[in-house]
């Protein structure tokens, strides 16, 4: 009688912890401005960005390391999309390559009060900062770089962004998009870079702009910036099989 009480009690817990467990899922999820595509493979995102969110503060800074610590640095993805046999051969970039990117400007579209297309230059001439930070890629592989370039919020300030607006888009000649939200896009150690290990960024890493997203994983940091779009909505990555929240 005793054993049978303690099972259907042990039972009752069990139930009772996994009811409270999927109501605060529901919740989070409803309440979540994280993007789940109302996919339930998707609701660990929702728990990692909350979670993140609430413990660390919104400015805590990713390491930065010395030029002693700079290590090599291993391309990944798209190596040269001016290469006509590349998959993710672009004819703009291939344009814009060879003009060795004179004229080349960054498109900043969607939720700003001045649109327009920007060139190095004019980004150049903002306060730029220089960092050195570990890329941590999701295949497993970390490396040390040195990044210069100028601050995304100091960028979207001198824009005007919309007080609605909540996703920064980043899409890139090779095809590629991420975007992440405004914690991360006005985080001082976010930037537009245009300079590794104090020469102008390589082919292979991005050039000649990439942003750098130092409190995420590698894949957040979209090289080879074509166009940056404001929005008040999610709009993408849609499923690319990693997760869109990714804080380290
Ligand atoms: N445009 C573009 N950006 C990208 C990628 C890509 O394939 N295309 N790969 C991402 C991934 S998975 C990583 S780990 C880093 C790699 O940056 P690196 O090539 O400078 O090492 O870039 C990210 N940004
Ligand atoms: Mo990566």
């Amino acid at each position: 009688m005793k054993k049978k009480q303690l099972v259907t009690r042990r039972k009752a817990i069990i139930t009772g912890s996994a009811a409270i467990g999927g109501f605060l899922l529901y919740k989070t999820i409803k309440s979540s401005p994280t993007p789940t595509y109302g996919s339930i493979l998707r609701m660990g995102d929702a728990f990692t960005y909350e979670a993140q969110r609430a413990l660390l503060s919104k400015k805590a800074l990713a390491k930065e390391y010395s030029r002693d610590d700079i290590s090599s640095f291993p391309a990944t993805g798209t190596v040269n999309p001016a290469d006509e046999g590349s998959k993710t051969y672009s004819k703009e970039y291939a344009a814009t390559h060879r003009n060795a990117f004179a004229g080349w400007e960054l498109s900043i579209e969607g939720r700003v009060n001045k649109p327009g297309k920007y060139s190095l230059e004019s980004l150049q001439s903002l306060p730029q900062r220089t960092q050195i930070t570990r890329h941590s890629c999701e295949e497993g592989w970390t490396a040390i770089a040195e990044w210069t370039g100028v601050q995304l919020g100091r960028v979207l300030q001198s824009v005007g962004i919309l007080p609605s607006a909540r996703f920064v888009n980043f899409y890139a000649y090779d095809g590629f998009m991420d975007s992440i939200d405004m914690t991360d896009a006005f985080h001082p150690q976010t930037i537009l870079a245009w300079g590794m290990n104090g020469i102008p960024l390589p082919i292979q890493h991005g050039a000649p702009l990439r942003v750098r997203v130092e409190k995420q994983i590698g894949y957040k940091s979209v090289k080879y910036l074509q166009r940056i779009v404001v929005t008040d909505e999610y709009v993408g990555p849609g499923d690319i099989g990693w997760a869109w929240y990714t804080g380290i």
